[in-house]
C-alpha cells in the first residue's frame, strides 16, 4: 500500500467524514494576531523621546492613542503568525482540505480586533480556506484554567510527578468554566450542518461530556497528547470521577501507546465502577460506549528531511560550524522545552559524568541545548530553569577553558529552519525524559538526518522508545551507565550509524503524521459502525501491521 501524503489525506478526507463537517477543538489556536510594537510605536515613540517633553506632559499619551484607533481602523499594525507547534502544522493542511472550522482560545493580544460578530475569521489569514472560532478567555481564567488546573494539576499527575500537583478548588472551577464555554461554542459552530468533532488534549478532559449533554447524538473523538498514569497515582485526584465522566462524553479516545489505554481503562473500571472490556478496548457507562485506542503520533518527515534539504540551511550549518563555540570534532545535541518531565537535570548530569569518566573527551567535544521557553508563570518551571543552567555553569567552568566551553545553551525557541540545521548537524541526539507521551523532537531529529550519521539515544520512559528500536536505549535515572552510553554513540562504526539511522528512517516515513490521522478517522467511521472493515486495530504496539485504514 503507498505511503500516506497530505495529499492523499485531503483527497479522502471528505468521505473519510461522512460528508459531514470537520470541527476541531483545541486549546492553542493555528493563528494568531499581534499588534507590531514597532508599526505602533515608532510615530509615538520619536517625539516622545524628544527632550523637550517635560515629564508631566502627557501628550505622548493622546498620541499613542490616536495612532492605535488610526491603525485599528485601517488594519494595519496587526501581524499574523502561524503557530509553532507540530501539531497545529500538521492539522492545518487538514483543516485547508476539508473547510471545517477550528475551535480555540483567541491568546495573541489583537486577535479581536480581527473576528466578526461571531468571534471568527477565515484562515489562513491569505488565503482563506476554514473558519477559526474563537474563545475569549479572561487573565483569571488563564491564571486557574491553564497554569492552575490544566499545567499545575493535570499535567504533573499524568506524567507521574505526585509532588508537583497541586489540587485547587478556584482552580477546578476555572477549568470547568472554561471547558464548558469551549462546549457551547462547538455547539453553536454544529448548528449549521452535521458535524464530526474532534477535541484536542488534557485541557479539554471535560468539553466532550458537556458537548455530549447539548448534542445527545454528535460524534466526538479525542486525542489525549500526554500519559496517562496508573490507577494507584490517579486516584489522588480530588476530581478523578468527573475527569473520567468527561472524557466518557467521547465515542472514540486515542492515546499514543497501549499502556496509556490500559491505564485509562482500569481508572474507568476502579473509579467509576464502569464495565471495561480490555482486550477489546470499549468502556459502557451510563448506557454509552467509548472505544479507547493507540494511535502513537508522527510528523511530516518528508517535510524535515526537505528542509534539511535546502541550500540556505547547508550554508548556515557550515557559518554555525566555523564559530569558535561549536567548532569541536563531537556535537552532541538536546531540544526541549525547559520542563520538568523532559529530563534535562539528568542529562546535564550524566553529561558531567561522562567527561569525569572519560577525560580524553575534555576539549573534544560540546553538547548543544536548545531550551524553549514554556509556563515561566508557574514556579516549578522556574526552579528548573534555575537547576539547569546552574549545572550549565558548573560543567562549563570544571570542563571548559577560555577557548571552549562544552555546553552551548540556548534558551529560545528557533525557527524550524534554524532547528533542522542543529538536527542536521548532530552527531547524537540524546532525549532523556523522565516521562513523555511520545517526544517529537527524537522522531524530527531522525528525519532531518540526511547524511545519517547522527545517533539518537533515547529515554525508554518516552513513547517514541516504543517504536524507534534502532536508538540506544537509555534509562535516565541511572546515570553511570547513560554516561557510557554517550561514549558508545561517539564510537559508534559509521556503517552501524548509517545502518540504524536508515532503519529509523523506513519506520518514520511510513509512520507518518497522515498515517496517524487516517488511522484515527478509518477507526472512528469503525466505531460510528460504518465501516466496511471488519477488523478491529488491535489495542497494541503499531506495528503489528493490522491497519483499519480504508483502501486508497
Ligand atoms: C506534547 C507531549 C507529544 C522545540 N523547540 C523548538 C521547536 N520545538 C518543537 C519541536 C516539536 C515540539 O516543539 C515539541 O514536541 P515534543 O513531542 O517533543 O514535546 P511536547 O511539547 O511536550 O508535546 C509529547 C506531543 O505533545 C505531541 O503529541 O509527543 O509527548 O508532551 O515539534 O520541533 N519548534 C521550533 N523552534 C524551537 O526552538 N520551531
Amino acid at each position: 500500500m503507498s505511503r500516506w501524503t497530505a495529499t492523499r489525506i485531503a483527497d479522502q478526507i471528505h468521505s473519510l467524514l461522512h460528508d459531514t463537517r470537520l470541527i476541531l477543538v483545541s486549546n492553542r489556536e493555528p493563528y494568531i494576531h499581534r499588534w507590531d510594537r514597532q508599526a505602533l510605536l515608532e510615530p509615538v515613540s520619536k517625539d516622545a523621546a524628544a527632550p523637550e517633553i517635560p515629564r508631566w506632559d502627557f501628550s505622548w499619551a493622546l498620541r499613542l492613542a490616536s495612532r492605535v484607533s488610526q491603525l485599528l481602523r485601517s488594519g494595519e499594525g496587526i501581524r499574523w503568525t502561524h503557530a509553532a507547534g507540530g501539531l497545529t502544522s500538521a492539522l492545518d493542511p487538514v483543516m485547508q482540505a476539508c473547510h471545517g472550522t477550528w475551535v480555540a482560545w483567541g491568546s495573541g493580544n489583537a486577535d479581536r480586533e480581527t473576528v466578526d460578530a461571531r468571534d471568527r475569521l477565515q484562515v489562513p489569514p491569505n488565503n482563506p480556506q476554514y473558519l477559526l472560532r474563537r474563545i475569549w478567555l479572561s487573565e483569571s481564567q488563564v491564571r486557574g484554567f491553564y497554569y492552575g488546573f490544566a499545567n499545575s494539576a493535570l499535567w504533573p499527575l499524568c506524567h507521574l510527578h505526585l509532588e508537583r500537583s497541586v489540587f485547587k478548588p478556584l482552580h477546578w472551577r476555572h477549568y470547568q468554566e472554561v471547558n464548558e464555554q469551549f462546549a457551547e461554542a462547538v455547539a453553536q459552530e454544529c448548528q449549521d450542518a452535521p458535524a464530526t468533532v474532534w477535541v484536542q488534549d488534557y485541557q479539554l478532559a471535560l468539553c466532550p461530556q458537556y458537548l455530549r449533554r447539548r448534542l445527545p447524538d454528535l460524534s466526538i473523538m479525542h486525542f489525549w497528547h500526554i500519559p496517562w498514569p496508573p490507577w494507584e497515582l490517579y486516584r489522588v485526584c480530588p476530581w478523578r470521577r468527573e475527569l473520567l465522566e468527561g472524557l466518557l462524553g467521547n465515542d472514540l479516545l486515542g492515546f499514543h501507546l497501549d499502556q496509556y489505554c490500559k491505564n485509562f481503562l482500569q481508572c474507568a473500571e476502579r473509579v467509576l465502577g464502569a464495565s471495561v472490556d480490555l482486550k477489546a478496548g470499549v468502556v459502557e457507562y451510563e448506557g454509552r460506549e467509548t472505544w479507547v485506542r493507540p494511535f502513537p503520533i508522527s510528523i511530516d518527515a518528508d517535510w524535515w528531511a526537505g528542509l534539511a534539504r535546502q541550500r540556505r540551511v547547508a550554508r548556515r550549518f557550515t557559518q554555525l560550524r566555523a564559530k569558535s563555540d561549536l567548532a569541536f570534532p563531537i556535537v552532541g545535541l538536546g531540544v526541549d522545552r525547559l520542563d520538568y518531565t523532559k529530563g534535562i537535570v539528568s542529562r546535564f548530569q550524566a553529561i558531567e559524568r561522562f567527561l569525569e569518566k572519560y577525560p580524553e573527551y575534555r576539549g573534544r567535544f560540546g553538547f548543544v541545548q536548545i531550551a524553549v521557553p514554556s509556563r515561566t508563570q508557574i514556579d516549578e518551571y522556574r526552579q528548573v530553569k534555575e537547576q539547569v543552567e546552574s549545572l550549565v555553569e558548573r560543567i562549563n567552568t570544571r570542563f571548559g577553558s577560555d577557548t571552549h566551553k562544552p555546553i552551548l545553551y540556548r534558551y529560545e525557541h528557533l525557527e524550524p529552519a534554524e532547528l533542522v540545521v542543529y538536527y542536521r548537524m548532530a552527531d547524537f541526539a540524546m532525549v532523556s525524559s523522565l516521562h513523555d507521551g511520545m517526544n517529537l523532537v527524537a522522531k524530527e531529529f531522525v528525519a532531518s538526518q540526511i547524511e545519517r550519521k547522527g545517533v539518537l539515544i533515547c529515554s525508554e520512559f518516552a513513547g517514541a522508545a516504543e517504536e524507534l528500536d534502532n536508538a540506544l536505549m537509555i534509562n535516565p535515572y541511572d546515570m553511570e551507565s547513560v554516561a557510557d552510553t554517550l561514549k558508545q554513540a561517539i564510537e559508534m562504526p559509521v556503517e552501524e550509524r548509517t545502518r540504524r539511522m536508515a532503519r529509523l528512517q523506513e519506520h518514520i516515513s511510513e509512520y507518518n503524521i497522515y498515517k496517524w490521522l487516517a488511522e484515527i478517522f478509518a477507526e472512528l467511521e469503525r466505531v460510528r459502525g460504518e465501516s466496511h472493515v471488519t477488523a478491529l486495530v488491535p489495542l497494541e504496539s503499531p506495528r503489528s501491521g493490522a491497519s483499519a485504514l480504508p483502501r486508497p
